[in-house]
């Protein structure tokens, strides 16, 4: 019966920022016994996300896998653009169909936080317990839980929100400067703003949220969190990161292995690996301050480029995306590739000493369980959050006068000398290397997260 194998159900959102650690967590749960279920919806906004999921399933026969139709949608209906934001809300709008496909008795339904407003009516409906897979760092988890009190203290009597000061206080935290806000939620008006209000508004009524974390990364925060010091009426935040890649994700294409070919013909620590995730593309113009950048570093680097948001739109070639002139100029310095590259394989070779990232949680989480320093360089959302949790803990650095979201920018010079920076400073690779053996502390034996993690189910079973 279902009392000894809890059958969970887990619904992601879009973008591989929110389908990996979904996946991770899948597999995680099948290891310890559990009957899952995966709710997707197709067709995924990125050819990557379609690839992920169909490589886990095949990895994992025993997973059900269901396919959520969402209704129709007319993007011009929201305040917005970004194709991601987008899904998230077409899946929100189609939220109120979603009991069907929760039909079987079902130990718990785990939501990703872009839904959670939308489905947990579902929920309490069907007196399902609903749990929450929070995919960023849980110090962006403590903004997105109080923002709503904080935003109603605010408000004045026209109805707009007046931020007077020029930090975010945070019962039992380290205040949040207001600049590290994303920029989508002080936009009030914008469909982002909207949702993250009331996904933030949620919490209190789900029974638990989940996050990718761990305590050598960011103790302060969550025994903050779980002394329930920083919103009344929370549930238990559970830290089970870091959450592991799978088999099913490792590549073994040509690509893959040029890569780990060339990378293997490298001095160990010498390669700074740059990669700025799967959502964003920079600028022509930044991507060749950047590679200016790389080249006065004097350091090996092995840059991932991105031509467009949407990797089904990426047709332009390397040549075009770099030119000519700086194709020419790197081959000697680096390797630049275009391709989506295993990602987990890069970071635990041993010729990789530094990684310059935007700062998405999963990289940074990665990062922290390779051992490897990251200069993070945030361009929108949540990422200067996550930045300021990684510099506390020790694990990296950022610059905070290099703007973002429409203001980004970095010269080449200055990019330069901060990469020269990351890959000199054996303070930051020392504690680098202790933050990886907590990680595999946390998630050994007897761990902090093996231990959450073993809570939970065991919560699922009665
Ligand atoms: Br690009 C790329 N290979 O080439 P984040 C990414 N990844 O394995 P994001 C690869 O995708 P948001 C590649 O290891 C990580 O697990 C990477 O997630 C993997 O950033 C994941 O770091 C990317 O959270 O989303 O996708 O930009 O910032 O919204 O979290």
């Amino acid at each position: 019966g279902f009392d000894s194998h809890p059958h969970v159900a887990l619904i992601p959102s879009a973008g591989m920022g929110h389908l990996t650690p979904f996946l991770r967590l899948a597999a995680s749960l099948v290891q310890h016994h559990c009957r899952v279920t995966l709710i997707t919806t197709y067709p995924t906004v990125s050819l990557a996300e379609t690839q992920h999921v169909s490589h886990f399933l095949s990895a994992y026969p025993q997973v059900t896998a269901k396919r959520f139709h969402l209704l129709p949608f007319d993007p011009n209906s929201a305040n917005a653009t970004d194709p991601f934001l987008l899904r998230w809300e077409a899946i929100r709008r189609s939220a109120h169909l979603l009991a069907p496909l929760l039909s079987p008795p079902l130990s718990a339904l785990i939501t990703d936080v872009t839904l959670i407003s939308a489905v947990l009516p579902v929920t309490i409906n069907l007196h399902l317990p609903n749990y929450v897979l929070f995919t960023a760092s849980a110090r962006m988890f403590s903004l997105t839980a109080s923002f709503p009190a904080i935003v109603a203290s605010k408000s004045t009597s026209s109805g707009s929100v007046e931020f007077d000061d020029d930090f975010i206080e945070i019962p039992g935290l380290p205040r949040i400067p207001l600049s590290s806000v994303p920029l989508a939620v002080m936009d009030s008006k914008s469909l982002f703003a909207t949702s993250f209000l009331e996904n933030g508004n949620s919490f209190v009524k789900s029974n638990g949220v989940l996050i990718n974390s761990f305590d050598a990364l960011e103790a302060d925060t969550l025994v903050a969190l779980n002394g329930r010091r920083v919103v009344a009426g929370l549930p238990p935040v559970y830290a089970v990161g870091p959450l592991l890649p799978c088999e099913f994700e490792k590549r073994d294409d040509p690509s893959t292995s040029l890569i780990l070919k060339w990378l293997d013909d490298q001095p160990e620590g010498s390669v700074v690996y740059v990669s700025f995730g799967s959502r964003l593309a920079l600028s022509m113009e930044q991507t060749k301050d950047l590679g200016d950048g790389l080249l006065s570093s004097g350091c090996r680097f092995l840059w991932v480029v991105k031509g467009k948001n949407v990797d089904k739109e990426d047709e332009e070639s390397l040549k075009n995306v770099l030119g000519h002139e700086l194709m020419e100029k790197i081959k000697d310095q680096g390797l630049v590739v275009k391709n989506w590259v295993d990602q987990d394989k890069v970071l635990s070779h041993r010729a990789v000493g530094g990684f310059v990232s935007h700062g998405g949680w999963n990289s940074l989480v990665e990062a922290a369980r390779h051992g490897v320093p990251v200069l993070v360089w945030p361009h929108f959302g949540d990422q200067k959050i996550n930045a300021e949790a990684v510099e506390r803990a020790g694990l990296g650095m950022w610059v905070r006068s290099w703007g973002w979201g429409t203001e980004l920018r970095a010269k080449g010079d200055e990019i330069g000398l901060k990469i020269k920076d990351l890959m000199a400073n054996d303070f930051l690779r020392e504690q680098a290397k202790r933050i990886e053996e907590e990680a595999s502390k946390a998630i050994g034996v007897g761990g902090s997260s093996e231990r959450t993690f073993k809570e939970l189910i065991d919560k699922w079973k009665c």
